[in-house]
């Protein structure tokens, strides 16, 4: 997969070198490049942003960089075009699915605003091009998009092929199936004075199976009662209702 970002503070984008990220890069599963929005800039001061029409407070990033970064990251006639994501409080939520969306994209450019956000004919002029989707990581506000792209391509980078030792370990994660984890344990069998769960070290792997489920279901009807209202019935069977 090849994936750019954009923006005016590239060396947010360090920790991209690191851990599995880095691997996945190193490995070329993951081509990645980070530019510096300014080097689209023709002023002496690199100007990136103005003061908004219809007044208000903060600033907005100017259309003319963004055009050319554009230009340059995805060539007009490109097939199949990038798409481009473009983070911000006003954007979809990032989920799950969204995440396995992505996965299958050859090619992502991710379009980091800063201060109020980018003039919004960049993203009008980009869709007549490309696919374009604003995501928000949540409903709260961040200062810009850069660590959106840490988090969206953590995300996305784990679920591309031969990143991931074992690929078991996709299927049974929290919102994989739309439910949250059951708590996991180690060694040793009982640490100041709490025990891991007696069903844990019975060897009955269909026990264990159904108890997993059953405390998985807990959580997510205790901390997320959305995500279990969200349920289709029919994935809950027969164990769920009588345990
Ligand atoms: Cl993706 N960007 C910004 N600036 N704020 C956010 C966000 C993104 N997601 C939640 N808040």
């Amino acid at each position: 997969m090849r994936v750019d970002v954009v923006s005016i503070f590239p060396e947010y984008l360090a920790p991209l070198d690191l851990s599995l990220i880095g691997r996945a890069r190193a490995t070329g599963v993951l081509d990645l490049a980070v530019h510096d929005l300014r080097a689209w800039t023709h002023d002496v001061h690199r100007t990136v942003d103005d003061t908004p029409y219809g007044g208000g407070p903060g600033m907005v990033m100017r259309p003319e960089p963004w055009g050319e970064a554009l230009d340059a990251l995805a060539p007009a006639g490109a097939s199949p075009p990038p798409r481009l994501l473009v983070p911000g409080p006003a954007g979809v939520r990032f989920d799950q699915a969204l995440a396995a969306e992505l996965a299958a994209e050859p090619h992502l450019i991710f379009a980091c605003g800063r201060y109020e956000g980018i003039d919004q004919r960049v993203l009008d002029h980009a869709a007549t091009r490309m696919p374009v989707t604003e995501v928000s990581l949540g409903d709260y506000v961040l200062f810009g998009g850069e660590v959106a792209v840490l988090v969206v391509l953590e995300a996305v980078t784990r679920l591309l092929p031969g990143v991931l030792g074992n690929a078991g370990s996709l299927d049974e994660e929290s919102h994989a199936h739309g439910l949250l984890e059951a708590p996991v344990y180690t060694k040793p069998p009982s640490w100041r004075g709490h025990a891991v769960p007696d069903v844990l070290r019975s060897g009955d792997h269909g026990r264990i199976a159904r108890w997993r489920r059953a405390a998985g279901l807990l959580r997510t009807a205790t901390r997320r009662p959305d995500m279990l209202a969200a349920l289709p019935p029919e994935t809950l069977d027969k164990y769920d209702v009588a345990t």
